[in-house]
């Protein structure tokens, strides 16, 4: 059970949301002096950084770009004598990797883990009607025992350096939105709803936490805010006659209103848009209000041009019209939850989402992507780092779901990103992980896992945990590439039918494949970069998926080109988009906007 709040910050008659967003103060801590010197009650020296950002691309030096260690921010926020009878939360929706606050000089929270909030309790220690001082001490140290997985090495200058087992830079700092929340002090801290469709009517259950004990009531609204459906009790069904279904491309969204009452006297209240819709795997189908859709769409990153990791919301904006131009329907948020505007939007454009933990870079390899295609890398599972990494993993998931499980959008829980999975320990490992998250989801979505190529059927020990099975696989690029595409294509055939001979009659989803394509590069006959090449391994890896039944989506690998770790593999960052890093089609986009439209 978390000890606190995930709900997204609302501002009405009850709370209050005040942002936080804007220029802090921030200073590097390479020696680690600033707690010994009391950088928690105010930086002494500091520089200027924007929230929410990536700290890495503003700075014009390298050891400042690739900076790996302690740094801190501050912020200093006016608190308004009317809260004093309130409770007040500090929230951030995520500090990379791991952060204690602080509120005029104390310690307010710990928290491990970059991509979920970090939420803490601070009206024992604010000063009413006075401005107060908000401090973060953060960390981007890459550990075996956190999640995501890597190294942190001492170069000979004393200088740290993170050294992911992933295929991104490790962009870090306050990378999403802060709020200052005030509520009322007996308030809704959580809820959970799910569906049954009964011919036009749908059957909303709910349940509503509170740290309190008065009357609680749920209240549905439609579009036009009209009320539909009403209920008192902490738990309870609502029936919706004629429901408007939230549906793929056409989503519709109620308001669900919780209240808590003293009688007349209204205590708190929260509001959360929903979508009735229901999920359900059904043979080797996905099915979305009963219907089977085919995923079609994306893998992405949070990444982009300057602020790194950043929340912005006109680069969600422009992502969202590209995939709707192309006739894309999902996306995974490959490798980590991302901020919870991109939840909030799918919902209102009817997108999908499989919502991935930040579990990669469980293979002891730096390019465990490249080791994976030739079968080189260790066993991952047999270190005496486990435990701890498995208590990081089971605190991700329960994070993660407790945030998203309320979004129509999200139709799938992804646990992993290719790790090691032929060991007696990886299915030892994961099978704990698979139990707890589907003890956490009030809608029982389906739970899957992303397989790299080393996972094959007769090897995999993991892939019986999945509802679905998800894929990620590069015949024609880390095997087989260029001159050899004729017998990656063989390669690939053996593999799906080894698949297909399992007789599983569940769904697969390709949730990777790709090239990298430099947008600079034409060449007739093509040659392996260039974006002739692109378009002929699509046309090749399609022609497989249309041959096997079990195959019900494909998420190709990248939506966009985006920033890595320097090294030989990559030119400035990976380029398998589909999309340069600026958002501008590469010529594949068309050949998949043109396969997509048609198989609406
Ligand atoms: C993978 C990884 C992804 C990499 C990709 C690549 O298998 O899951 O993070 O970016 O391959 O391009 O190599």
């Amino acid at each position: 059970m978390l000890n606190f709040s995930e709900l997204y910050p609302i501002s009405n008659q009850a709370r209050m949301a005040h942002s936080l967003d804007g220029m802090w103060k921030f200073s590097f801590d390479p020696e680690e002096k600033g707690l010994l010197e009391g950088w928690q009650h105010k930086l002494p020296d500091s520089i200027s950084m924007p929230v929410p950002a990536s700290f890495s691309d503003f700075f014009t030096t390298k050891e400042e770009r690739d900076y790996c260690g302690d740094f801190w921010y501050e912020t200093e926020v006016f608190v308004p004598v009317e809260w004093e009878k309130q409770e007040l939360e500090i929230r951030f929706g995520s500090i990379t990797h791991r952060a204690s606050v602080y509120c005029n000089g104390n310690l307010v929270s710990e928290h491990e883990g970059g991509f979920l909030p970090v939420v803490a309790k601070v009206t024992d220690h604010v000063k009413f009607g006075e401005m107060n001082t908000f401090v973060v001490k953060a960390n981007n140290e890459l550990s075996e025992e956190t999640l995501p997985c890597g190294t942190t090495t001492v170069l000979s200058d004393g200088r740290k350096l993170a050294k992911p087992y992933f295929d991104f830079f490790n962009y870090s700092g306050i990378q999403r939105s802060v709020w200052l929340v005030s509520k009322p002090k007996e308030s809704i801290e959580d809820f959970n709803v799910d569906y049954e469709l009964n011919g036009e009517d749908a059957v909303v259950r709910y349940e509503i936490m509170t740290n309190g004990t008065h009357e609680v009531s749920f209240e549905l609204l439609d579009q036009e805010k009209q009320p539909v459906a009403k209920s008192t009790g902490k738990q309870g069904s609502v029936l919706v006659p004629g429901a408007h279904l939230w549906n793929v491309g056409n989503a519709y969204l109620y308001q669900a209103v919780m209240r808590i009452w003293d009688g007349e006297t209204l205590i708190d209240e929260y509001s959360s848009k929903i979508g009735i819709r229901t999920v359900n795997i059904e043979g080797k189908e996905i099915k979305i209000n009963g219907k089977a859709v085919y995923l079609k769409g994306f893998g992405k990153h949070e990444d982009f041009e300057v602020i790194g990791r950043g929340f912005n919301w006109g680069v969600l904006k422009r992502d969202f019209e590209c995939m709707k131009w192309m006739g894309a329907n999902c996306f995974r948020t490959s490798h980590y939850p991302y901020a919870e505007e991109w939840y909030q939007f799918a919902d209102e454009e009817g997108f999908l989402i499989i919502d991935e933990v930040p579990a990669v870079g469980m293979m002891r390899s730096t390019r465990n992507f490249a080791a994976a295609g030739t079968g080189k890398y260790t066993g991952f599972f047999e270190t005496p780092t486990v435990p701890n990494l498995q208590k990081a993993h089971l605190q991700a998931v329960e994070e993660m779901i407790v945030r998203d499980k309320n979004h129509p959008s999200v139709i799938a829980w992804s646990l992993f990103n290719e790790p090691e999975t032929t060991s007696e320990q990886s299915k030892e490992y994961f099978t704990p992980i698979f139990d707890a998250a589907r003890a956490l989801d009030p809608q029982n979505r389906p739970m899957t896992g992303a397989f790299e190529k080393n996972s094959q059927p007769e090897l995999c020990k993991c892939y019986q945990l999945c509802d679905f099975i998800c894929l990620n696989r590069y015949y024609g690029w880390y095997i087989k590439g260029g001159p050899e595409l004729v017998d990656a294509r063989e390669a690939f055939l053996i593999e799906m039918n080894k698949w297909k001979d399992k007789n599983l009659n569940i769904p697969f989803v390709f949730t990777e494949f790709g090239t990298d394509t430099m947008a600079t590069e034409h060449k007739l006959p093509s040659i392996m970069w260039s974006q002739e090449y692109q378009n002929e391994y699509l046309d090749m890896n399609f022609d497989i998926f249309d041959q096997f039944d079990f195959v019900q989506g494909e998420l190709v690998w990248n939506f966009a080109d985006f920033q890595t770790t320097e090294g030989i593999m990559r030119v400035n960052g990976n380029k398998k988009g589909i999309f340069t890093r600026a958002r501008q089609p590469k010529s594949a986009a068309f050949v998949l906007k043109n396969r997509w439209e048609s198989m609406k």
